[in-house]
This record gives C-alpha cells, structure tokens and sequence, in this order.
C-alpha cells in the first residue's frame, strides 16, 4: 500500500491555515493542522475537514465551460482546455486592440498568492487589479495606514500573551483563524480576560467575562467615552504618549463632551459599567489588544470605530507590546531577503486606475483598490471603459450589495470570466467558467507569512485532480503563453518556485520536512524605543494629513444612528462555524451540518408581533421579499434582525444548497452607493427590513 504524508495549505476559507494530509493509494485519507505550525497544534476547523467533501462533491464545475444562452440562462457549452484557453485568450486580445489594456478588470480574493495574479494584471496593461476588500476589511486597512503609515497586517495579535482581549465586532470563536483561536484559549488559560462587545450574544460571547450588548450603529460612541475616561482620569500610558502620539491634545479637546452619560443614551450600556470596563483595561495594560474589527463593511462611520480602537490600543500602550499588537517582521526585517516578486516580471502600467484610487482618492491604498468603484466605471465608462472583468475565487454577486444593480453592471461587460472550484452566482453568469482543482489537488506559488517569526510556506498538491480542472499557475500561465506575455509564460511549477526563491538562501527541498520554512529562530519583538511608524512624523498620528487634505476630518464628530421604525429593523449579519462565505453551502458535509440561515429576531419583540419562534416570518425590502425560520431569543439587540451570510442559492446545479436560507445582500437596495468616504468600504448595515409572520 503506497502511504505518503504531504505538507499543504488549507483552502476552504482564506485563513490558509497550514495542514498535513494523509493520501494512501492516490486518495485523501485524513486531514489535520500542521502540527509543526506554531499555534496551528495539529488542529483545523470543521470547515477545513470538510475539505475531503468538497474533493468528492460531484456538483462542482468539472471542465470548461462556454456560455451558449443569454447570461445566467445556464446554457453551456463544454469546452477543452484549450479551446477554453484559446477563447479567452483571443478575447481579451480583440478587447484590448481597440479599448487598450486598460479595459480589462480583475478582482481576486487578495493574500499570499495574489502575486501571480497582479503579475498577469500588469502584463496585460491594465492598472486595474481590484480584491473582495471594500467588502471586508477595507476600513481597518484605512484605520491603520492613516494612523500609523502601514496597514492592518503590519500589527500582530498577540493573544497568547494577553492580559485583556476586547473583542468589538469580532465573533473570534466562530468566525474563526484557527491559530488565533487557539492563542486566544492558551492566553485565557494563563489568565487572560476577555470582554465582548456585540449586537447578539455569540459563542464568543459565552465564554467572555463581560459581554456588553451595544445598540446597532454606536460603537464610536462607546470608544469615544473609553477614551474620554483614560484621558481625563489620566488611565493612559503617558510614557507611550510621548514618545509615540501626535496629537494628544486634540484627541483630549474631542473627546471632553463623550461622557460615559453621553454614551449611555446612545448605546444602552450603563455609564457605570463604562467606568469600570476602561479601570480594567487600564491595569492590564499594555498587555491589551482592542481588536480594530476584521469584518467592518458595515456602517457609514465604521473607519472611525477601527480608528477609535487603534487609539485607545496606542492609549494602553499596547501598540508594539508583548501581549498587545507587536510589529510584523517581514524577512528584511530579520535580515533575510523576501520571496522575488512575480509582479517585477512587468512595468507598472502607467494608466490611472478606473476606480479613482491613488489620483481621484488620494487617501486610499492603490494596491487592491475599490471594487465597487469600478463597478462604477463599468457603468459610466468614466474615466474609461472597462470591458472585460475576470472574476478570480470571487463572487460578487453573493459578496457585494444589491445583486440587482451588480446584474446590470456585469450586463455591460463584453467579457466575464470566472475562475472558481464551486458554482457561485457570478460563475454562473459568466461567459466562460475555468474550472479550478480544489486546493489538495493543486499545488500554488510560495507564500510568505509576515509576523513575529516570517516564515515562507507552500501548497502541494496531496492527490491528482479527479476532473478536468487545472491549478491556478496552469491558468495564468496558459493564458499569459497565449497573450504573448513571454515573461510569465512559465512550464512548470517549480520554475516559478525557483524564480521566486532566488536570493533568498532557500532551496524548495527546505520545504520537505515540515512544508514551511521559518527565517527566524525566534519570535522577535522590538523595544518600545525601536517602533517605526511611516507617517510624515514617524509617530502616531491622530491627524491624519492624508484625510485633512481631502476635506475628511480625522477625528468626526459621532452622529446617532437612524432608528428603524415600527415594524422595521436593521439587517445585521455574520459568520458561522461550518461555513464559508457563500461558497460551502453545498459542500455535502457542511449542509448536513447547517442546511440553511435562519432570522434571530428579539424574544419580546417577536411574541408581540405575534411571531413564533420557528415558525417562518417573511422579510422584505424595496420590494424583495424572503421567507425564512425566525429564531426568537433574547440575546440579540431589539432594533436588529441577524442572519448567517452566504445562503440563499438558486442555481439548478447545486442540489443541496437550492431554495435553502436567504441572502443578505438582496435585502440592500442602493448599497453600491452605501460606502464609506473616509475608510472606503461597503456600508451593508445601513440597511433596514420589514418582517412579518409569513401566511
Ligand atoms: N451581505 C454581505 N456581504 C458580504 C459579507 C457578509 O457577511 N454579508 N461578507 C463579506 C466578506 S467578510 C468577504 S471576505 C466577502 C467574500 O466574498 P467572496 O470572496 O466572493 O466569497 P467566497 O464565497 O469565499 O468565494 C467566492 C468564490 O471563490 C471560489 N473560491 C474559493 N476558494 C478559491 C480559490 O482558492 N481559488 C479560486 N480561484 N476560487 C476560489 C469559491 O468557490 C466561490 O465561488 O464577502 C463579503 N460580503
Ligand atoms: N467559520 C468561518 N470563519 C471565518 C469565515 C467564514 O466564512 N466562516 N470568514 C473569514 C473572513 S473572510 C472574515 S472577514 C472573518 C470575519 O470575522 P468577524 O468580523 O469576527 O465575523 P462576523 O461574523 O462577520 O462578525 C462579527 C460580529 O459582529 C457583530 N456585529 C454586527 N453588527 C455589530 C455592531 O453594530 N456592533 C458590534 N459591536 N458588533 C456587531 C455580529 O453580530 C458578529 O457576531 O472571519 C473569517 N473566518
Ligand atoms: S480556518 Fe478552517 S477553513 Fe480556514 S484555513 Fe483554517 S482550517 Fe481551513
Ligand atoms: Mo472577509
């Protein structure tokens, strides 16, 4: 019996945990975290398990397909890889003859293997390389840069050494990064307390010492009033202040009205219970991480809770702490050389991006831009026409707000291309669907993980591919050969790896023994002297000039939010355990386990309508209504209704997951419209529902 043990990466959500599979006689036997990751203990989720479902599921896209109806029609032609390949290719060539490189649109899931892709961008001509972000973690991104010149991932959270965790807006337990979850549980262990700040109770919640049950829409109110408490009764680190914070004085003059009273009346938590909440965190300090928020595409002044929490960490003095947010290391910083980039392969195109990102919004990252932005461009061909879009391991449709006004949007394209392993409602309106291997049957480029200790990692391909899919570095590479980008026209897989290890001291056989390749001994913090901030101060700043310049304020005045009326609630939503987004839903294992979203909806809000707890309500919109089971409890805010994100599929192809739940994003008419200015992410909770008991 052949019996081999392959070092991989997990890909059933985008935490890309490190694994080790057990493959016998060609097939996956058994999945488990790597249990030489630090942190990782041998441990995956549910979601990761479930990876050998998704290997057998047989309603997954299994070769090429070529659109032969109207769009979302569902008629396809199949196609081999080369024709498949060939069509592309020749498309994209007739749209870029006539409306230049430009034109061409692409939007991936972001992370550790976005370099090929921006590789493939650029060689194409096109500035326009856009992620999911805007509809994610975009105002966190914004939150840090504007504060402290580099983004979110350049600060780690150092649960494990934690003597106070807040979590706002952050259901870690099951919205879950696994090593995160287990340093958390380890931090606990050794006497960590964690406080939860939500609009429901969660898993999280349940295991937190306090959990405080905030009013939908006024968290910068909270944050504003702890910081009002560590000013003025003097709780802050003044050391830290000094030598870090630019502009403490305006901070204090802002936030002298934000009285634990004031906050009170806006966010339902007792001003007494504000006091004592800030008094603990001032004696844990610094060893105290606020998390910023991951998911924070919610509100119209979400940027300004992440900014808030960021200040109040620098406030603590967790900033660059043990135990609190410490620098990333990136491997310069450990005095190794980093992985040769792909997207060097090419010059950067000298076009403006379509979304306005970098010269319209100079206050943005011009990295991934901002997807619904150009969107925009599609529809008004300002500042020019984008004609072809390619929707890499993205799905807009389920993941962007009000799926009509995405419809008419991707209705103008010349050309949509998806490039997924699961049927989504984008793939299935798409023109061409490449079909890609599930990730135990592909291998990736190496990935470079930033952090205490930066370590390089790579994905194997654990067993051959069942169907007639292809890895992604087969996709671009087939793709680039046939566009004539010569640079990016690799053979083989482990060209690529050798390219991109050049310099770098590390050879792909350093992989065999564990998967990953650390380029540190040990987890390395920096004094508090040491910090590097990149703002024009070097130091924290409360003002940001970026902001001030584009007539944004750095620190806005808190607005109350909008209440949303008889018989009307806020749609509020989340993660859960065994789930990813939109596209496990019918992964056999997972629908068992959860084959639908339910509506939580307040206890006594519910029984005075004269709703029972799981009966079917139906909820409704701008003239879209859902029908689905309401779960009346008490432990979610009166002025909102929840549900888990990702249902509510209708494709004739995915069996299990067909008429199950509802979306979300159906339940938001406008929201393309709805972002943030400052912070440039989607606001899909600026959006209110009627439920009714359905008849
Ligand atoms: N209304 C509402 N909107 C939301 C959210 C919400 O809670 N409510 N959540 C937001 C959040 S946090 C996020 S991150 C986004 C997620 O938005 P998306 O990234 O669009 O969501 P997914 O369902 O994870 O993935 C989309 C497609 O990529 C395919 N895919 C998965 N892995 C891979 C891969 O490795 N390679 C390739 N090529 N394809 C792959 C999947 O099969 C799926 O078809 O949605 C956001 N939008
Ligand atoms: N199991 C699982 N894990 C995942 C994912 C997944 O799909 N499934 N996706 C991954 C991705 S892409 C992301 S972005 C992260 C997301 O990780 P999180 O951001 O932690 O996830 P969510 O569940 O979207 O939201 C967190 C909580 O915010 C609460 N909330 C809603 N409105 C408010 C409000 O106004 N104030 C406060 N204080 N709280 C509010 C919700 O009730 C929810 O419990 O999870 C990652 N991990
Ligand atoms: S969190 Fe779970 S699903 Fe996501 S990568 Fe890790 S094991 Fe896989
Ligand atoms: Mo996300």
């Amino acid at each position: 019996m052949a019996r081999k043990e392959v070092y991989s990466i997990c890909g059933m959500c985008t935490v890309r945990c490190p694994i080790r599979v057990e493959v016998e006689n060609g097939v996956c036997r058994f999945l488990q975290g790597n249990p030489h990751a630090s942190g990782i203990k041998g441990s995956i989720c549910a979601r990761g398990s479930a990876g050998l479902a998704l290997l057998n599921d047989d309603e997954r896209p299994q070769l090429p397909l070529i659109r032969d109806g109207e769009r979302g029609e569902g008629k396809w032609r199949k196609a081999s890889w080369d024709e498949a390949l060939d069509y592309v290719a020749e498309r994209l060539k007739a749209i870029t003859s006539t409306h230049g490189g430009r034109s061409i649109l692409f939007s991936d899931r972001g992370g550790p293997f976005r370099d090929l892709h921006m590789s493939f961008v650029r060689g194409l001509g096109s500035p326009n390389y856009c992620n999911h972000d805007a509809s994610c973690a975009r105002n966190v991104q914004h939150a840090a840069m504007s504060l402290f010149g580099f983004g979110r991932k350049d600060l780690v959270y150092d649960f494990k050494n934690a003597r106070h965790v807040v979590l706002q807006t952050r259901n870690i337990f099951e919205s879950i990064n696994v090593k995160e979850v287990n340093d958390l549980i380890e931090g606990m262990g050794n006497g960590c307390r964690l406080t939860v700040i939500d609009i429901r109770a969660t898993k999280t919640a349940a295991k937190a010492d306090r959990f405080l049950m905030i009013r939908p829409g006024t968290d910068y109110a909270f944050n504003l009033a702890v910081i009002h408490v560590l000013m003025e009764g003097r709780l802050y680190d003044p050391e830290f202040a000094a030598l870090w914070i630019e502009g403490l004085n305006d901070l204090h003059r802002f936030v002298k009205p934000c009285t634990p009273e004031w906050a009170e009346k806006e966010t339902g938590i007792p001003a007494d219970e504000i006091v004592s909440f800030t008094r603990d965190l001032a004696r844990a300090m610094p060893a105290v991480i606020w998390h910023p928020g991951w998911m924070t595409a919610r509100y119209l002044d979400s940027f300004h809770v992440c900014r808030s929490s960021y200040l109040i960490n620098a406030l603590l003095g967790s900033i660059g702490a043990r135990g609190g947010l410490p620098l990333s290391n990136t491997p310069g910083d450990v005095g190794r050389k980093g992985l040769k980039k792909l997207v060097d392969l090419f010059p950067k195109p000298a076009d403006k991006r379509a979304d306005g990102v970098g010269w319209k919004y100079p206050h943005f990252d011009a990295g991934p831009g901002l997807l619904q932005l150009a969107f925009k461009a599609v529809e008004t061909e300002d500042p020019y026409p984008l004609k072809a879009y390619i929707a890499y391991r993205h799905d807009p449709l389920m993941g962007f707000p009000d799926p009509e006004a995405v419809r008419r949007v991707l209705g103008k394209l010349d050309l949509l291309v998806s490039v997924t392993f699961s049927w989504s409602d984008t793939a299935w309106f798409s023109d061409v669907v490449l079909p890609l291997s599930p990730y135990l049957e592909r291998e990736s480029i190496i990935a470079c993980k930033n952090g205490l200790t930066p370590y390089f990692f790579l994905r194997q391909r654990a067993v051959d591919p069942r169907y007639d899919t292809r890895s992604d570095w087969e996709i671009i590479t087939g793709l680039a050969r046939r566009l004539g980008l010569s640079p990016l026209s690799f053979e083989s897989i482990e060209e690529i790896w050798s390219h991109q290890l050049e310099g770098t001291g590390v050879s792909i056989e350093d992989f065999n023994a564990t998967g990953m390749v650390p380029l540190a001994r040990k987890p390395a913090y920096r004094e508090r002297e040491a910090l590097k901030f990149n703002t024009p101060s070097g130091k924290i700043e409360v003002l940001s000039g970026r902001l001030e310049q584009a007539g944004l304020p750095s620190l806005r005045p808190y607005e109350s939010p909008a209440s949303p009326g008889e018989g009307k609630f806020r749609i509020t939503f989340g993660r859960c355990p065994v789930h990813t987004q939109g596209h496990t839903v019918n992964n056999p294992m997972l629908h068992e386990q959860m084959p639908e979203n339910v509506l939580w909806l307040n206890r006594a809000v519910g029984e005075e309508m004269g709703i029972q707890d799981g009966g079917d309500v139906e909820v409704s919109s701008n003239g879209h209504t859902g029908r689905i089971q309401v779960k009346l409890t008490d432990f979610i805010h009166p002025e909102a209704v929840f549900m888990v994100h990702g249902f509510g599929h209708n494709l004739p192809v995915e069996s299990r997951a067909f008429g199950r739940g509802i979306a979300d994003n159906a339940f938001m008419p406008g929201g393309l419209d709805l972002w943030d200015q400052a912070g440039g992410a989607m606001a899909m909770q600026e959006h209110f529902v009627t439920v009714r008991k359905a008849t």
